[in-house]
C-alpha cells in the first residue's frame, strides 16, 4: 500500500549541487512565493558514486509528493503554471515559450564560454565581439514586448523573468561595464532583484555563493560570481 500524501510529502524538495547554476532559477521561483521547500545539495566529491541512483544521471531533480522532474525547462514551465506565472491568454503564453528559448541559447553560450579551457585566451575577444551583440538582440526582445511594463511578457512577474534576470546576473561578474551598456536591461535586472521575497534571498545565507562548480576557468568562485 502506498503512504497517504501529507501536507509534509508535497513540500517540494530541489536536488543539485551547493552552486547557483541551474537550480537557482527553480530557488527563485519559489522564494518569490514564499512557497516552503527543502533542498539536497551534492558535493562535486560525493556526486560520480550518487549520480549512479539517478535515472537521467543529472541534476535538477525536482520532487514534490509522488511528482519527480528531470529537465530543467520542463521544471521551469512547471513552476511557471503552477504559480501563475505563465502569462495571460495564448499569445502571453506563447511569449513566454520563445524567451524562454532565447535564454536557453544565451544561457548555453556563456555557460560553453565560462566553462571553455581556453577561457583567459578567448575572455577578451567574447567581451568585445560576442557579448555586445547578443545583449543588444535581448534588449530589442525585452523592449518588443507590445505592454511596454519593463517584464518580458505582458504586464506582469512571469517565470521567464526569472530566466532572463539569472542570464544577466551571469553576465555581471564576468563584464559590469558591458551590461551597464544596456539601459534596458539594468532597469529589468533592478526591478527584479528590488523585489522583497528575492532581495530577501539573494542577501540570505540560503543562496549559494558561486555561479558554478569550482572545475570552470569562470564563476567557480566567490570572485567570479
Ligand atoms: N538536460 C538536462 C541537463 C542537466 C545537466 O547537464 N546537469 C548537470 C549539472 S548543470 C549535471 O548533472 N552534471 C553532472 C553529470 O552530468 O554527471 C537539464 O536540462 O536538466
Amino acid at each position: 500500500m502506498t503512504e497517504p500524501l501529507t501536507e509534509e510529502s508535497l513540500i517540494p524538495n530541489v536536488t543539485y549541487f551547493d552552486v547557483r547554476g541551474r537550480a537557482e532559477v527553480i530557488r527563485i521561483i519559489l522564494e518569490e512565493n514564499s512557497a516552503p521547500y527543502t533542498e539536497r545539495r551534492i558535493s562535486i566529491d560525493e556526486w560520480p558514486e550518487l549520480k549512479l541512483n539517478f535515472t537521467f544521471g543529472q541534476i535538477p531533480v525536482y520532487e514534490e509528493g509522488e511528482l519527480l522532474l528531470n529537465q530543467t525547462n520542463a521544471i521551469y514551465r512547471y513552476l511557471g503554471r503552477k504559480f501563475d506565472m505563465y502569462g495571460d491568454l495564448l499569445l502571453e503564453h506563447v511569449r513566454c515559450d520563445m524567451v524562454q528559448e532565447t535564454f536557453v541559447e544565451a544561457q548555453n553560450n556563456i555557460a560553453d564560454f565560462y566553462w571553455n579551457p581556453e577561457f583567459e585566451k578567448l575572455r577578451d575577444g567574447y567581451e568585445k565581439d560576442e557579448l555586445p551583440p547578443l545583449l543588444t538582440r535581448l534588449q530589442d526582445l525585452l523592449v518588443a514586448n507590445p505592454i511596454d511594463s519593463g517584464f518580458w511578457v505582458g504586464s506582469r512577474l512571469s517565470f521567464v523573468d526569472i530566466i532572463a534576470w539569472h542570464f544577466l546576473d551571469h553576465v555581471r561578474p564576468f563584464s559590469l561595464k558591458t551590461l551597464q551598456q544596456f539601459e534596458e536591461l539594468c532597469q529589468f535586472k533592478e526591478m527584479i532583484e528590488s523585489r522583497p521575497h528575492i532581495a530577501a534571498y539573494l542577501a540570505s545565507d540560503r543562496r549559494p555563493k558561486t555561479l558554478t562548480v569550482s572545475l570552470s576557468p569562470f564563476g567557480g568562485t566567490e570572485e567570479t560570481s
